[in-house]
């Protein structure tokens, strides 16, 4: 055991490197040499590998990045995570704030004028003032927890300065610094890597990482703009003073945010940073401008998902000059057969772009754009760059006009071209190879069935063998077939078969989302399964049913409706059925003496990490069990997380049975083990 002198140095290194750590990386004003941070940092870590008792998530040593995890746990955002409106021009930045003020009746207002960081939006928790949750934004509702990698980030105070809320949930934007985005990709192309396109890729790619210390090896940033909620704590009563609060408790706060009282002050904010942009070491987009004052912002609130308190005014795309050698079709998951051109590659706005996208035959036509013509290229933030049009000047003669080929380049399909479309289609939906395949791949991608293991390249061999020919022929793959294949070993089969056999049971929005119906994106597909019950309900819903749903409209009510009118893809889902996959929700009406969990009590104490303790009690309740605040006799079970305190205790003391949060997880995954293994404390 480690006596009182380790404890408590223990305590003060810790407190010490914290500080040294913010006054370095956030203030970028150190006030001890590298050498002396670092003979603190030995220290420490010297003493918690003697000691590993001592050991916290928090600790200062754990930056460097611990070992990988197995994969990414959802976590379920306690404040739904908004998105942000645009505006492009000076006279939409004003048509936004006329509407403003109207709505305050005509009241006079401060605004924040923040850079628009190019990045990855996350959300940071805070218990008791160390930090014990970073997640992804996710869909808006349900993002990943990524707290191991964003540990990693020095900017990112793992625990709070001076008194710190109770609870606290901050959000800001993770980013690669446009430097280190160059570095990896010289390093990358080295080694014969594929290349990130942008630093907001590379941030991603990096904060998605499995392995933390890749993360930390990468120089990632935070820039925190938002406060979401700060417990019971007081808190200023405007969105300036709130960064000011937030700054002060250690956060990294841009020094470049602005407070304006007019919207000429805005817009010479814009106008300079429009001008700067590349002076920066970071990549930005365009300016986020919010109401200043917590009380109007609250009149003005939500419209769908959007705050009418802010919006993002855009910075204009930037553009170059390029030739362009061919124009390629690629056919989409839907059957579109979209023309793109092929570049001879160009740097615009610090990516280099090769091709681009050139939207319908009308369109190339209309702007009178041939193979062979120098054209002007535009690159928009993360949206695929544009060909904007011809420089007629250049023209040598040579240049051809383009024609959409007659037959679907993918399956020879004659091609269709529907009354009022400007997309030429492919019309075979169910067995083109190029519709089909896209469909696949979206279906046993992550976000959708998550069969890990069917990769793209098996996608392709399935089809191709005559494997699948809709996804529903996925869950009757047989394991002796699998093994025909070339470079497919028994353990592999087992993994795709089992992760087939895992995806019958995802959640309802997640299928939705993997059927692939045009415009039933993660979110549409999360705000459906809020009304509908099943598959088969939302099947029968008429398109009225439809456009009711807030964020639904009528674009995407038709879309549903017609898919669900096509008897082949009725056929799908049924066979879908038939082999078990769950196409409803968990959350069935049933006898609540049938859970699994009828008649145990738990009680949530401590520090959770995949999950918050209301939600853990949350899911104890759904599946039949109580949970309760003081451990008895009764008591079934102890879940404890970290910092548990004196409940552990008495359950110590009672005997009573404790789980640590991983063995809570598995029991969740397999709630009829609580049964079995009821504990004699119930009698
Ligand atoms: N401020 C992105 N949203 C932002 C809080 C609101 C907001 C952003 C912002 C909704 C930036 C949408 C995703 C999101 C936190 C929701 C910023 C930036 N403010 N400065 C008004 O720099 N990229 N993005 N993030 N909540």
């Amino acid at each position: 055991m480690p006596d009182d002198t380790v404890i408590n140095r223990v305590a003060e290194l810790r407190r010490e490197l914290n500080y040294h750590n913010h006054r370095y990386y956030v203030l970028d004003d150190p006030v001890i040499s590298d050498q002396d941070y670092d003979r603190l940092l030995q220290e420490l870590r010297q003493i918690e590998e003697e000691y590993p008792e001592l050991v916290t998530p928090d600790s200062p040593t754990h930056r460097i990045g611990g070992d990988p995890a197995d994969g990414f746990v959802q976590v379920e955002h306690r404040h739904t995570m908004m998105s942000l409106g645009n505006v492009f021009d000076d006279e939409s930045l004003e048509a936004w704030h006329r509407r403003v003020k109207n709505l305050l009746d005509d009241a006079n207002f401060s605004m924040t004028c923040e850079l628009k960081i190019d990045g990855l939006a996350v959300s940071l928790v805070y218990q008791d003032g160390v930090l014990v949750q970073g997640a992804t934004r996710g869909n808006g509702f349900v993002g990943e927890n990524v707290t191991h990698n964003l540990r990693t980030i020095r900017t990112i105070p793992l625990s709070l300065q001076g008194s710190s809320p109770s609870y606290l949930e901050v959000r800001g934007e993770v980013y690669m610094p446009v430097d280190s985005f160059r570095r990896l990709n010289e390093e990358r192309a080295e080694r014969g890597e594929p290349l990130f396109a942008n630093p907001r890729n590379s941030g991603a790619g990096t904060i998605r990482q499995l392995d933390p210390k890749v993360t930390a090896s990468r120089n990632m940033q935070i820039w925190v703009y938002s406060l979401n909620d700060a417990g019971d704590s007081p808190c200023p009563a405007d969105h300036w003073e709130t960064l000011e609060w937030l700054k002060s408790l250690g956060f990294r706060v841009n020094p470049l945010n602005r407070l304006c009282r007019t919207l000429e002050e805005v817009k010479e904010y814009y106008r300079e940073w429009v001008e700067k942009r590349h002076e920066l070491p970071y990549e930005v987009d365009g300016v986020v401008v919010k109401v200043n004052p917590f009380n109007f912002q609250n009149a003005l609130g939500v419209v769908g998902r959007e705050p009418r308190w802010a919006t993002a005014y855009k910075f204009p795309a930037e553009r170059a000059v390029t030739r362009l050698l061919e124009i390629g079709i690629n056919v989409g998951r839907t059957g579109s057969l979209n023309p793109y051109a092929i570049l001879k590659p160009v740097i615009v706005s610090g990516a280099t772009v090769q091709h681009a996208s050139l939207h319908n035959e009308e369109d190339i036509r209309r702007k009178d754009i041939r193979v062979g013509d120098w054209v002007t290229v535009e690159r928009a933030g993360d949206v695929i760059p544009q060909v904007v049009g011809p420089i007629r000047d250049r023209r040598s003669g040579a240049e051809v006009e383009f024609t959409m080929p007659e037959n679907c380049p993918e399956c020879g399909t004659t091609v269709v071209k529907p009354e009022g479309e400007a997309m030429h289609r492919c019309p075979n939906s169910s067995s083109c190879p190029a519709q089909f395949f896209e469909l696949l791949k979206h279906f046993v991608s992550r976000g959708a069935m998550d069969m890990d293991g069917l990769g793209e390249q098996w996608c392709r061999i399935l089809i191709d063998k005559g494997f699948v020919s809709t996804v529903a022929d996925l869950y009757y793959l047989e394991k002796d077939k699998l093994l025909e294949l070339d470079r497919m070993g028994d353990r592999l089969a087992t993994k795709i078969l089992d992760n087939i056999e895992a995806s019958k049971t995802r959640p309802l929005p997640r299928i939705l989302f993997a059927l692939g119906i045009t415009h039933v994106g993660a979110e549409v597909a999360e705000l459906l399964t809020q009304r509908f019950a099943s598959v088969g309900q939302l099947a029968e819903a008429a398109e009225e049913d439809l456009i009711g749903i807030d964020g639904i409209g009528p674009k995407i009510a038709e879309s549903i409706y017609n898919y669900f009118q096509v008897k082949e893809n009725l056929a799908i889902i049924e066979k879908m059925a038939q082999s078990g996959v769950k196409l409803h929700h968990d959350i069935e009406i049933v006898d609540p003496n049938d859970l699994p969990w009828h008649g145990l009590t738990f009680v949530v104490t401590g520090t959770l990490t995949t999950m918050t303790r209301r939600e853990a009690e949350g899911r104890i309740k759904a599946l039949g069990g109580s949970a309760t605040s003081s451990v008895t006799r009764k008591t079934a079970y102890l879940v404890a997380g970290a910092s548990p305190g004196s409940k552990l205790d008495t359950a110590n003391r009672l005997g009573t049975m404790v789980l640590d949060e991983a063995a809570f997880s598995r029991l969740l995954e397999s709630p009829s083990k609580a049964l079995q293994a009821l504990p004699e404390a119930q009698a």
